[in-house]
Parts: C-alpha cells; structure tokens; sequence
C-alpha cells in the first residue's frame, strides 16, 4: 500500500554484489539503526522465487518500522509481495502501463536522465523521481551522462515531485545535493559497500539534516 507520506531523505538501494558476502537483510537492518528512511530492493541476477522470498523478509522488517519498501524493476514483484512501490527505469514497463496494472494504491519511482523525462514522468502520475546519475558511478556503468548539480537544479525548478539524487552520492557530496534541490539523496556503495553500514548510513543521515536546516 501506498504510504501516506514518504521520507526519502536517505534512501538505500540494495546491491548483493556490493555487500562483501553480507546478506542484503543484515545490511538493510544495519542501515536502518542508522537512519535510513526508505529501501529499494534491486536485484538483478536472483530467481523470481528468491526474489519473493527476500523481498518478504526484508518488507516484514521494515513495516513494524514504517519503513517503505520498494522493488526495482519487477511490477509482478511489487505486487506479489505487496510492496510500498515499484521503481522504474526509462527501459523497463512503461509509467502509465505500470499505473493501469498496479492501480494508485503503489509508488511509482521513475528514473529521470534528463529534464524530458522529469517532465513526461511528472505528467504521466509517477510518484517521486530518482534523478540519474548525479555523477558517474562505477556502481552502474550503463548510466545516461552525469546530470551534475546543474542537471538537479535544471529539474528541481521545472517539477514538483520530490526528487532523489543517485549516482555516485557520499557523505562528501550529499550536502550539496540537498541544497541543490534534492528531496533526497540515494546510495548504494556507501552504504552497502561500507565497513560499517550503520555508521555510514547514521553520517549521511546527520549531513542530509544538516544540509537542510542550512537550506530552509
Ligand atoms: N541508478 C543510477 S546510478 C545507480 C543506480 C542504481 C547506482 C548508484 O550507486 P552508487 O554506488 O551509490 O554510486
Ligand atoms: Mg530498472
């Protein structure tokens, strides 16, 4: 179900490669006590039946905690598990098929590349935008070029959904993200990918809150 309202302040997305034989559920609960306030389940490689099954541990961790659940690519997922939302990108299920299919009751992330897919995206019901990539990441090499603040900032003037930066995102650059008109900062490799995933999400939760009150 379609939460009532989302905190995307600090939002993790999941990578099982990246998580040094960690299992993604001792990453998310780690990051959890450390602050973050949304989770993406994004796998790429796993059987649909795994797939369920972690989606649904990971779902019944997060929901006594309030803490969105979202599912990369796979609507048939979001919707078997019952997830909070689906995330989408510009070569997966088209927005407005996704929305006949999974009804107003589920988020739709849409990945923007560019201002013209902000705009199609806001127009088409999407629920929040992750805007992609901020800057160049070793994480995905498949990315359209680097947005850059400039490309946040361009997108941020122009819609109104609330906007979550990815792409080479740290505790050095959240700041400067959030004051370019980010909602939100997305990480996968500072989080997953850390010695200690609860620090590092509890750093990047204290930059984005301060880079905010700074802002407002
Ligand atoms: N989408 C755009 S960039 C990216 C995704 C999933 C990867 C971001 O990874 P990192 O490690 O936070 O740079
Ligand atoms: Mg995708």
């Amino acid at each position: 179900m379609k939460p009532p309202t989302v905190d995307y302040s600090l939002y993790l997305v999941t990578d099982r490669g990246l998580a040094r034989r960690r299992r993604t559920l001792k990453i998310i609960e780690a990051a959890v006590r450390g602050g973050v306030t949304c989770v993406q389940l994004r796998e790429k490689q796993c059987s649909t039946r795994e797939f369920i099954q972690q989606a649904l541990a990971i779902k019944n961790f997060l929901q006594t905690r309030r803490i969105p659940l979202i599912i990369n690519d796979r609507v048939d997922v979001a919707l078997a598990v019952e997830a909070d939302g689906v995330h989408l990108g510009q070569t997966d299920m088209p927005l407005e098929m996704a929305r006949k299919i999974v009804g107003n009751s589920m988020l739709i992330g849409i990945s923007a590349e560019c201002l013209a897919d902000a705009l199609t995206a806001e127009k088409g019901g999407a629920d929040y935008l992750g805007v992609s990539p901020i800057y160049a990441t070793a994480t995905k090499t498949d990315t359209a070029p680097a947005l850059g603040l400039a490309g946040l900032q361009e997108i941020r003037k122009a819609v109104g959904l609330p906007l979550v930066g990815i792409g080479g995102l740290n505790t050095d650059n959240a700041a400067a993200v959030i004051r370019h008109g980010a909602d939100g900062v997305a990480v996968v490799s500072a989080i997953v990918a850390a010695d200690d995933p609860q620090s590092a999400a509890a750093q990047l939760r204290q930059t984005i809150k301060a880079a905010r009150i700074e802002t407002s």
